[in-house]
Parts: C-alpha cells; structure tokens; sequence
C-alpha cells in the first residue's frame, strides 16, 4: 500500500529538516519504505479538507490505505512497529527504544521549542532579555543530564533505534542557539545521526522540494 505523508509547500527553515516530517522520512528511509509526498500551502493548513486529516491543522500527517495517523511521534512509532530496523527484538531493549523515543518528545523537546519560540516570536518584547537566560538554563538542566547519560556510547542504548532517530531530530532544533556545541559528545551523536545515508536521503527530499519553490 502506498505511503503518503504530508510536508509544507514552503518551509520557513527552506528545507533545511527542522520540520517535523523529516522526522517521518528518515524513519521511512531508515527501514526502506518508498513513500510520496503531498504538499500543503500554509492557506490549506487549516481547511476542512487538511483538518480532516489532522485535528490541528498542522503537518506531518501519514496515509497508509485507510489508515490516517497525525503526530510525528505516533506516525515514526507505527513505522517502526510495522517494519524491521529501528527496533531491537528483545521486548526489553525494544520497551527502552520507545522510551527514549517518548524522552525525546515529552523531555527534551519541551524545553528545546520554548527555546526556539522565544529567539523567534518574542524578541522585541520588553522582557525578552530577561527572560531568555531562564529558558536557556532549562534546555542545559536537559542536555546536561543527557550529556553525563550518552557518555562516550555511540547511541543512547545498543545499536541505533527509533530512540536515537526521535533523540536526534529533537536536539537539531537546539543547534541555532549554540547550547548543543557546549556539549561535543551531544554535537558528535547528532553529527553521526545527520551522517547515516537514511538521513542524507530524507535531508535531501526534503531540501529539493524548498529549492524548486
Ligand atoms: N506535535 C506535533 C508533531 O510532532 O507532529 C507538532 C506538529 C507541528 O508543530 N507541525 C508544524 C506545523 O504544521 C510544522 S513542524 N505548523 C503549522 C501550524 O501549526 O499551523 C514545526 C516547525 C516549523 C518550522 C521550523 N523551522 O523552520 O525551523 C521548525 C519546526
């Protein structure tokens, strides 16, 4: 049956695989899946026939015959379920790759948006200044504890897993702000995430669809 997720018609990022559908097509890279993808204007994102498919109005959704799913955690977590690669056999070891997986999404991620909305959406207010330093000392309360657990592994937990994929693509976000440099062993795990040919290949679909724009 044919994939279908859907991406922005025009990124703000330009394609650079900060959306949350890079996400998805990794995964879908990962574990071999051919997939199509269908566009959405920014004036299309909360229309019937778009909300239809996702309550929120938002990207990524994924359609798989009838089958139509909406977060990027739940859509990388069907994917993975269903197809050989980013989950390890042994129920324990596959139970500790979606917890990190959910780590990622419900811990990391969190503090790494209010980051990222506040350099973009609230600089010029009067508290800006203020306020930046607290929610920068969130992400490293974060990345510190993350840091000391990584170590010198290569991955969070054994081999790479959808753990790693959701760990990577949430930490990606924190890049701008300069915080994931102070931390090299996390700057080098997300550098070994952006260098496997899976990612490569989702990086660049995602990329190509922005430069034709
Ligand atoms: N929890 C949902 C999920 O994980 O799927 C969140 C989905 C979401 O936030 N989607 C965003 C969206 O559709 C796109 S990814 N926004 C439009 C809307 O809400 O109307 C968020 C995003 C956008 C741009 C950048 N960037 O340019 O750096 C990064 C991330």
């Amino acid at each position: 049956m044919t994939i279908t997720i859907t991406a922005f018609e025009h990124s703000p990022d330009g394609g650079k695989g900060l959306a949350r559908d890079m996400r998805v097509r990794w995964a879908l890279e990962e574990t071999g899946q051919p997939y199509k993808v269908r566009l959405v204007a920014n004036q299309a994102m909360k229309q019937p026939a778009h909300l239809a498919q996702h309550p929120f109005g938002q990207i990524p959704t994924y359609e798989e015959g009838n089958l139509v799913l909406f977060e990027s955690g739940a859509i990388v977590l069907h994917i993975v379920e269903r197809h050989a690669g980013l989950l390890p056999h042994h129920a324990n070891a596959r139970a500790r790759a979606i917890a990190w997986l959910f780590a990622a999404l419900n811990t990391v991620e969190p503090p790494i948006l209010e980051l990222s909305t506040v350099t973009l959406l609230e600089r010029d207010q009067p508290w800006y200044a203020e306020r930046l330093p607290m929610v920068e000392a969130r992400v490293r309360d974060r990345l510190d504890l993350l840091s000391s657990r990584l170590g010198d592994a290569e991955w969070l937990d054994g081999p790479f897993s959808a753990g790693d994929l959701m760990m990577v693509s949430v930490l990606l976000r924190s890049r701008s702000s300069g915080i994931l440099d102070e931390y090299p062993n996390l700057a080098a795990y997300v550098a070994r995430g952006e260098a496997r040919q899976a990612y490569r290949r989702a990086f660049a679909a995602q990329l190509a669809i922005n430069a034709r724009a």
